[in-house]
């Protein structure tokens, strides 16, 4: 498709990403992304660092491609997954959710790759300085825990601010979304919500279902009044949620009924009183693929879409 500073630092044929997603992506969903061409991640969120272990041991005996391990910073797990993702030598760290500059200088000893998610100009510039190999600049649009500011307002600023590679995340799912991210400076892109779609993912039929109905208005932000914005989609548990968010109650409450909410759509298909994340994108999204079906696919899109753009070059 295209080489850039991205796919020679990952050591990947193409320059796509998928998103580490806590619960939904699973060693299948990994190995097949990476066997692919592209970079798998696994989303450590809030699974104990034995449990990261085996699942990476898993990943490995499916694939001896690059994959990536995500860390959730604010997880009280954290720190144990580091040491975790140090031992078992995985090639590449991202990390979401928090600073990970006191972990830099571990991972680049032990010859990791580090490319932590930011979703401000401030952090991108902090972590440039700290060390780190890229970043993935992740707008507004994604699905789960997410910053401010959109895409298409981020990666311009982002690009202009640091000099190591950018990776754009958020609301990006086919040629168009990574033509334009490369337009506005990024080197690779980042998806997750496409990839739920993955036969090799494991989330639950009704998970994939919600991802598949949700039209483009479908999803809505949870957690704002707690100070972590997460966005999903609209069910009867957001219903519930944002009343109780905006009505008064507590964040000690707020923190309760969010408790487990996760695991409860991706693993059980309760997708009524568990939390479906995904991005503004689902609602374009309209089949099951196989992650090499998805990735050629991509390929194929973005070749059409360059070739389109020809016929606007200046004369
Ligand atoms: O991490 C994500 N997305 C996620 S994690 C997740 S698991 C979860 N489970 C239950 C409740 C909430 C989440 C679901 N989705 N994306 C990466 C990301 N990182 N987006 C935004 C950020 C971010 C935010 C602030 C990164 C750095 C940051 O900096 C804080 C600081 O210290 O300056």
């Amino acid at each position: 498709m295209i080489e850039t500073r991205i796919t020679k630092l990952l050591d990947i044929k193409y320059p796509l990403i998928q998103g580490g997603m806590a619960w939904v992506s699973s060693a299948s969903l990994i190995a097949a992304v990476s066997n692919a061409g592209g970079l798998g991640v696994f989303g450590s969120g809030s699974l104990e660092p034995d449990l990261v272990r085996e699942e990476i041991r898993k990943i490995k005996s499916l694939t001896d491609k690059p994959f990536g391990v995500n860390v959730m910073l604010m997880m009280p797990t954290a720190p144990g997954v580091v040491d975790v993702c140090i031992e078992e030598k995985v090639s590449v760290v991202t990390t979401g959710a928090g600073n990970p500059a006191p972990y830099v200088k571990r991972f680049k000893d032990a010859g990791i790759k580090v490319v932590p998610v930011v979703s401000s100009v401030a952090l991108a510039k902090r972590l440039e300085r700290s060390g780190v190999d890229a970043v993935i600049a992740e707008g507004h649009e994604s699905g789960g825990h997410v910053g401010e500011i959109t895409t298409m307002v981020l990666i311009p600023q982002i690009a202009d601010a640091i000099k190591i590679p950018v990776i754009a995340a958020g609301g990006i799912a086919d040629g168009r979304g990574i033509a334009a991210a490369f337009a506005l400076g990024a080197e690779a892109v980042q998806m997750g919500t496409r990839f739920i779609l993955a036969k090799e993912c494991h989330a639950h039929i009704n998970y994939k279902q919600a991802v598949l109905k949700a039209r483009d208005r479908d999803t809505v932000m949870t957690g704002q009044k707690l100070g972590h914005p997460v966005r999903v989609i609209r069910n009867k548990l957001t219903k519930e949620y944002i009343d109780r968010e905006f009505g008064g109650a507590t964040n000690e409450e707020l923190e309760e009924m969010g408790k487990g909410r996760l695991k409860l759509s991706v693993i059980d298909g309760d997708c009524c009183q568990g939390s479906v994340m995904a991005g503004q994108i689902s609602g374009m999204l309209k089949k099951e693929q196989t992650a090499q079906e998805i990735i050629l696919e991509l390929e194929e899109d973005y070749r059409k879409v360059f070739e389109r753009l020809q016929s606007f070059k200046p004369i």
